[in-house]
């Protein structure tokens, strides 16, 4: 089990990481970030766990992982963003995963959308980005991020489907020197997230955005739609040019085809409040 010395040794962080809770199994990261914050857990607290008996992923889907393999954590946040801004949040998640699997893998990432980070077409990054609200103010929001480090076998399920950095990389990765390089990253990037500022952020993900160009397929509500993915609009919806025209998406299934492969993803699932 991971100790609060090892992980903050060497930690350069201000805010990220600075209040620890550290699991040797539980649940879901999320849920008890979600409680911890709900109880006015400060900004930076970070959930952090070697196994999840429940981990989640988006719209009700679970999260896999192999004891003591992987990093699986949880971060709480509190900016101070108008509603649409909330909802760029998980580009924020997304871009920091990709450039720290970047830097240690040496490999090239890919985002898809809303926000997996994929090696080689398969999945090795997920996040889940849950949001609370008073009204139309932010309350907190959880950023769960669950990357596959060192684990070798997946389920029957996801053997086509997933992978981790040491099965990219034939090589084994230091855990601890994760955790500490992915705080670091995340809380560089979150200066601009205070500032309101995803510009530059926005411009990461797109630079590793396979899907943008793309002919995909969405299904949003039993409602099967067929385009060219655009762009994303300011409020991060998926631009799609369909024969009837454009349409924007906030939420719903993509499915991509790319290059030999089939892969879908799903988009936001977390709600943001519009005026
Ligand atoms: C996600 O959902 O990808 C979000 C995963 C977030 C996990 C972190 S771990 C720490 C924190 N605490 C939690 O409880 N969760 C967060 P989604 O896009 O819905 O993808 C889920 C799908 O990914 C599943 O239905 C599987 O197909 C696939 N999957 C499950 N485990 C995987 C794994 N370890 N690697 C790659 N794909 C996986």
């Amino acid at each position: 089990m991971y100790s609060k010395d090892e992980l903050q040794d060497g930690l350069q962080t201000h805010l990220f990481g600075r209040q620890l809770h550290i699991f040797d199994s539980i649940d879901s990261t999320n849920s008890y970030a979600k409680k911890l914050a709900s109880n006015g857990a400060e900004e930076g607290t970070v959930c952090i766990t070697e196994h999840q008996s429940a981990g989640r992923g988006r719209l009700g889907r679970s999260w896999e992982d192999e004891y003591g393999n992987n990093l699986l954590l949880s971060m709480i946040l509190r900016p101070n963003l108008d509603p649409v801004s909330v909802g760029l949040l998980p580009f924020f998640a997304s871009a920091g995963a990709a450039l720290v699997i970047e830097t240690v893998s040496g490999l090239p990432s890919e985002c898809k959308w809303p926000n997996d980070v994929l090696i080689s077409g398969k999945k090795c990054c997920g996040i889940l980005l849950e949001s609370v609200f008073q009204g139309n103010q932010l309350d907190y929001a959880v950023m769960g991020i669950g990357i596959n480090v060192n684990q070798i076998g997946f389920s029957r399920d996801l053997a086509e489907k997933a992978t981790s950095l040491r099965r990219e990389c034939a090589r084994e990765f230091d855990r601890r020197d994760l955790f500490r390089i992915l705080l670091t990253t995340y809380e560089t990037f979150y200066h601009d997230v205070h500032l309101g500022n995803f510009q530059s952020i926005i411009s990461h993900w797109k630079k590793r955005a396979a899907m943008l160009g793309r002919e995909i397929t969405v299904i949003q509500s039993g409602e099967i739609i067929s385009g060219r993915a655009l762009d994303l609009a300011e409020d991060g919806a998926l631009i799609v040019e369909t024969s009837q025209g454009r349409r924007l998406f906030y939420a719903g299934d993509v499915t991509l085809t790319n290059h030999h492969d089939i892969i879908s993803s799903t988009m936001r699932d977390h709600h943001v409040p519009r005026n």
